[in-house]
């Protein structure tokens, strides 16, 4: 499958319309005189990183490029939407230089631990999050799970489930715990029916992320013929992967889809999350919570906490509840 064409002109770009900005490349629009000092740079999006290298895809070219001085500290990320200058023209030795990032619709970033407030980009544009677990092998772990999903939706993407290995362990106990808090589980296994992925796939930018050895990058050359990504083994001594996977990279499922590949992660801090931001982000339960205690922390015992009312008058259930807790829980932990 050929890349998608994705570049378009900056000028065809206002900054209230980056969602078109894959919009075919040959759209035009009156020159005005407030364009911005690069209105002639090409705007792409970038696909891989490796090692200060940024390949970005502008119309039907893969181009090399560098960030350019002036930006400084600012983080270039896979799926950030650049202007490019410089030599544009893709072929082996061209370097472009990426002068300015577009305005992000979305960030996922962590930090080495909770307590850490020097946060990580991680990718940029995405509207989904997939969870990527094993059912065994390694074995999942919820606080990973739950930190995912807490990310996500402070990031306003989507956060979806993926449980791996469905061949060597059930996911049922995976389903039952998180469908209670809305978050859709799919299973899958090696050779399985892959159509349910696949269309919950389309349409969307997707972020595979989790542990080492789960099985994302077997999922994305499943999903995409020629991928090619590479796949390690999981350790039968220690149950861990190898971290075969070293950078992230977007690939294309169709026109309109795009999935990223990224590293196995052996943590995801969330400094800087609040409890009220979990909170608001589970949606339904931020009306609950209205009515508990300045600074209620929501837990387990928590004085007057509106959360146990609501249990106890069925608004509630007692797994949604666990689960919730589990995830505030989570917040103050570093140590699973
Ligand atoms: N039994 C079984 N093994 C699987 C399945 N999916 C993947 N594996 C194996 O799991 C191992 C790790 O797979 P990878 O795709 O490299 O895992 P990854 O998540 O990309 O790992 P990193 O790149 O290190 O983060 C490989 O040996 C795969 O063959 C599955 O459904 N069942
Ligand atoms: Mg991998
Ligand atoms: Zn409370």
């Amino acid at each position: 499958m050929s890349p998608r064409v994705l570049g378009v002109r900056a000028g065809d770009v206002e900054d209230d319309d980056f969602d078109d900005f894959d919009r075919a490349s040959g759209y035009s629009r009156p020159r005005t005189k407030t364009r911005p000092d690069y209105a002639k740079a090409l705007i792409g999006r970038v696909l891989g990183v490796d090692r200060g290298r940024f390949d970005v895809t502008v119309g039907p070219s893969l181009v090399r490029a560098i960030k350019a001085r002036p930006l400084g500290r600012k983080s270039v990320v896979v799926g950030d939407e650049v202007r490019l200058t410089g030599d544009t023209s893709g072929t082996p030795d061209a370097l472009a230089r990426i002068v300015e990032v577009l305005p992000r619709r979305t960030l996922l970033r962590r930090s080495a631990d909770d307590d850490d407030p020097t946060e990580r980009p991680l990718v940029a544009n995405t509207d989904q999050l997939l969870i990527v677990t094993a059912a065994a092998d390694p074995p999942p772990r919820i606080g990973m799970i739950d930190r995912l999903i807490v990310a996500a939706s402070v990031a306003g993407v989507r956060p979806v489930i993926v449980v791996t290995k469905t061949d060597l362990a059930s996911p049922d106990d995976i389903a039952a715990a998180y469908e209670d808090i809305g978050v859709a589980v799919l299973a899958t296994r090696q050779g399985g029916d892959l159509a349910p992925l696949r269309q919950l796939l389309e349409d969307h930018t997707t972020v595979l992320v989790g542990h080492s050895g789960v099985g994302k990058s077997t999922l994305i050359n499943a999903l995409i013929p020629g991928a090619g990504r590479s796949i390690g083994h999981v350790n039968d001594v220690t149950g861990k992967g190898r971290h075969t996977s070293t950078a992230a990279v977007a690939l294309p499922l169709d026109e309109q889809s795009w999935v990223i590949d990224t590293p196995g992660v052996r943590s995801f801090g969330l400094a800087g999350v609040t409890p009220d931001q979990v909170v608001t982000a589970l949606g339904d339960v931020a009306g609950i919570v209205a009515d508990c205690p300045r600074g209620c922390p929501h837990l387990d015992g928590s004085l007057d906490c509106a959360l146990d009312a609501a249990q106890a008058d069925g608004r509630l259930t007692a797994a949604r509840l666990a689960s919730l807790r589990r995830i505030l829980t989570a917040l103050g932990r570093t140590d699973w």
